[in-house]
């Protein structure tokens, strides 16, 4: 599949001609646009049919990605270059007069997540189908995404992102495989000359429509499917009879109205959990749609549900697809005829899940009651499930009778979400050796003690084609002419870059690409923010989610401590652009006063003439996947600041290890591996470690005395209290650091401090720099997705 550029030109002008009725030389930029996404749409339809037509010869097992976010970011590119199309392409829509460049930013971004565990998904379905794999990934069709974020005086607004009417191009809409979801009611149970039967009575209909967005390998015959999920009240309703003869029309459209809010939008938040009854019907909606999908496809390939295991895995991505456990159970026992005992055990030995943070508040947990309300069956099956899990611990382990109240999956009157998934999956994985190490001996002990061998390790992975190939052409074609292009398929490759590490005419030619990306960084700036940034600087990056535990505070008061030492102690550095971009949750207070703090500092940094060539200060206002493809090629520091144990692994660090960044980390999360992988000298560690952070908590962290010692903590926490920042009030920041930061950013500050300074040291030494930015890419092989998803294969999805 190969077209020329003369066959993309007759597809463009004919594709142009039979949807809008234009010529090129009349259509606009968005007609185009429109053009271009269906002809490419049209190429991977047919590579999907012969894809699914292959799939009948070969009967490998199936992977079910269930995730409640996927952060899919632009496909246009994403497909041109998977499908070598890209060059030719651009040649055609040049010759029709428009520019591919230009079409390529009018495409929103899929905004369906919040952040790493929604990229992540994605990754891994870029990685899986080129690696050929059947993989397919369910989710939900949020009509609104993360929203779009906007900064007003320094207070983050929220704004509805409507990515459909410019994205929608890439879903195709299979109302054939619509399915039926039951909300409320209740249930009966009845005795018959069979045994048992569960009735559900009275519930209320949901229709899920699926929409499919097909996504293409790089150089393979694979086309997956990530199918979400829209929300609608089912046709009968709609029509329904009785309704309108009694003249309830509107009533009736109110019904409409209700169901589909179901996949109206998406939640914002990733921190502390709220018991929210619209998120239970999208958690239950979406988990219920693709089971019966999953099962619906088995038994199109095989008589029986009895080897599903064989065929089939079922990955939960975090404990948002919890409801994967009981509903599977619901199906094969009340729509199959399975006796419990069977039932169970193939359940379990269907469904895997990955853990993705330690931190209590955002473990799930649901009162019980709204599970009775909304979910009468599942709520029972449940139930009966921490029956006969508590029964088992306490025959079989006796040991545990102390930590049963613990381990239960119904206590306090709430359904423990976690604690479903390691009891009923067969696998349950960290995202990095530490994290995975926190829920073996901490978090999940008591269950490792009692399953061994369920707990395991896959350490995360990045779509290292998009990150590196798509967004960085400069360094990865530059990456081609020294080693070759095997390293597009084989990441390990990366590391015969350690050949040139002496090799001066190399590094300056990196220097040289980050000056390149930098520039059009500079550049977006300069539009966005108004600012002029020089490129020579060097760029200190922390693009993430706002969060206390990723600590941007701490990265602030640092730079208000360089200000402050420039304008009254007569400190030079080496120049420096710190920029940041993050959303915070809408409800989060703490952390949109962070962003205020940030940009209440930037102001009048960048305006003060005491700093002006040596400190800038940039908050990016709604930071996304595409902004981040631009961001991660110009960055030079990768800030990994979080209080350690805290991150569970991180991927934006490997994103920027691979564009040439040196991280600027704590021991947390996957920084520790990226440590061992580019080696001591190759990275800049601060702070306490894991077991340092638990012996202060335990000694008892003192903030005030820091405050008291450290003349530094006080000369920045001062000149906020006195009104330097334009006389704005951040009391709000000083108490919270004084009393109540759980993740003890004062401890740290001066440990950072000081490596922040010889950050500045080491970069005026640019030859050393640069060799350092070499062996970063040169390591950075091992966080590609392909590896990730290579480990899981291995040694989660194959077993059962
Ligand atoms: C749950 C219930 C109700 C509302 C929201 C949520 C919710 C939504 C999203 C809870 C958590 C999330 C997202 C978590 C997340 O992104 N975790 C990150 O996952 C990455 C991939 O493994 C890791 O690299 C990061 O360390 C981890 O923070």
């Amino acid at each position: 599949m190969n077209p020329s550029v003369s066959t993309l030109k007759d597809e463009l002008i004919q594709t142009l001609k039979t949807n809008y009725g234009y010529s090129p030389e009349d259509a606009t930029d968005r007609q185009m646009y429109g053009s271009v996404l269906t002809v490419v749409q049209s190429y991977l339809s047919r590579k999907r049919a012969d894809y699914l037509d292959s799939l009948k010869q070969n009967d490998k097992k199936r992977i079910y990605y269930m995730s409640m976010e996927f952060l899919v970011g632009r496909s246009l590119r994403n497909n041109l270059y998977n499908l070598n199309m890209e060059s030719a392409m651009k040649q055609a829509v040049s010759e029709l007069g428009f520019d591919l460049e230009t079409i390529y930013d009018m495409e929103p971004d899929p905004g369906l997540g919040n952040g790493g565990l929604g990229r992540l998904a994605s990754c891994y379905m870029d990685a899986a189908t080129t690696l050929e794999y059947p993989f397919t990934g369910f989710s939900i069709r949020y009509e609104f995404g993360i929203f779009r974020q906007k900064i007003v005086d320094g207070w983050q607004m929220e704004f509805p992102d409507d990515w459909l009417e410019l994205g929608g191009y890439w879903l195709t809409p299979r109302n054939d495989e619509a399915m039926e979801i039951h909300f409320d009611g209740h249930v009966e149970e009845k005795w018959d000359e069979h045994g048992l039967t569960t009735i559900h009575r009275d519930y209320y209909t949901v229709r899920a429509v699926p929409y499919d967005l097909m996504i293409s390998g790089k150089d393979s015959k694979t086309v997956n499917c990530l199918r979400l999920w829209r929300a609608e009240a089912p046709t009968s309703q709609s029509f329904d009879m009785h309704t309108f003869s009694r003249g309830e029309y509107v009533k009736s459209m109110e019904e409409d109205a209700k169901a589909e809010s179901i996949s109206k939008v998406l939640y914002p938040a990733d921190d502390h959990i709220e018991g929210k009854r619209l998120r239970l019907k999208q958690q239950y909606f979406f988990v219920s749609a693709s089971l019966q999908t999953i099962i619906r496809e088995h038994l199109r390939n095989n008589p029986t549900l009895d080897n599903l295991p064989e065929k089939a895995v079922i990955h939960i991505n975090d404990t948002h697809p919890a409801l994967c456990v009981p509903e599977l159970m619901r199906i094969l026992l009340d729509e199959c005829g399975y006796e419990w005992e069977t039932a169970w055990e193939l359940t379990c030995r269907t469904l895997a899940y990955t853990n993705h943070t330690v931190m209590s508040e955002a473990l799930e947990r649901w009162d019980l009651g709204l599970f009775e309300q909304h979910l009468p069956r599942i709520t029972s099956i449940i139930k009966e499930i921490n029956r006969r899990f508590c029964k088992d611990v306490f025959d079989f382990h006796p040991e545990k009778r102390g930590q049963l109240s613990s381990m239960a999956i119904i206590g306090d009157n709430q359904v423990r979400m976690a604690n479903l998934c390691v009891v009923a999956c067969y696998s349950v994985n960290g995202v990095s050796a530490l994290h995975s190490d926190i829920l073996k001996n901490d978090l999940f002990k008591d269950y490792n003690d009692i399953f061994p061998g369920k707990l395991t390790n896959v350490t995360n992975g990045i779509a290292s084609r998009r990150w590196l190939c798509q967004d960085n052409p400069l360094l990865s074609d530059y990456i081609t002419e020294l080693i070759g292009d095997g390293f597009v398929h084989d990441w390990d490759q990366l590391a015969k870059l350690r050949d040139f590490a002496d090799d001066s005419a190399v590094l300056r030619k990196l220097a040289d690409i980050k000056l390149e990306n930098k520039k059009r960084l500079a550049k977006y700036i300069s539009t966005a923010n108004g600012i002029n940034v020089d490129p020579s600087s060097l760029f200190d990056v922390q693009v993430k989610r706002l969060h206390e535990y990723k600590r941007q505070l701490m990265n602030a008061l640092h730079i208000c401590h360089l200000y402050l030492q420039i304008k009254n102690h007569g400190l030079t550095i080496q120049p420096r652009t710190f920029l940041f971009g993050a959303k915070a949750s809408p409800g989060y207070y703490m952390a949109k006063e962070i962003i205020r703090f940030i940009c209440a500092l930037g102001d009048v940094i960048n305006r003060d003439p005491a700093v002006k060539g040596m400190l800038k200060v940039i908050f990016l206002a709604d930071y996304k996947v595409s902004l981040a493809e631009m961001i991660y090629p110009a960055a030079e520091i990768s800030e990994q600041i979080s209080q350690a144990g805290k991150e569970a692994s991180g991927t934006g660090n490997m994103k920027m290890m691979l564009n040439g960044a040196l991280t600027l980390g704590t021991m947390d999360g996957a920084n520790i591996e990226i440590y061992n992988q580019v080696g001591p000298d190759n990275i800049f560690i601060f702070g306490m470690d894991t077991d340092q952070v638990n012996q202060t908590r335990l000694n008892g962290y003192n903030p005030r005395g820091l405050y008291e010692s450290d003349p530094h903590i006080r000369e920045v926490l001062d000149f906020v209290r006195d009104g330097g920042l334009d006389g704005k009030n951040f009391d709000s920041i000083r108490e919270y650091l004084l009393n109540s930061d759980t993740y003890m950013s004062l401890a740290d500050f001066d440990s950072y401090r000081q490596m922040q300074a010889h950050v500045g040291d080491v970069y005026r030494d640019a030859e050393t720099w640069n060799r350092m930015s070499l062996l970063n890419i040169a390591g950075a092989g091992y966080f590609s997705a392909d590896r990730a998803v290579q480990e899981y294969v291995d040694h989660i999805w194959s077993n059962q």
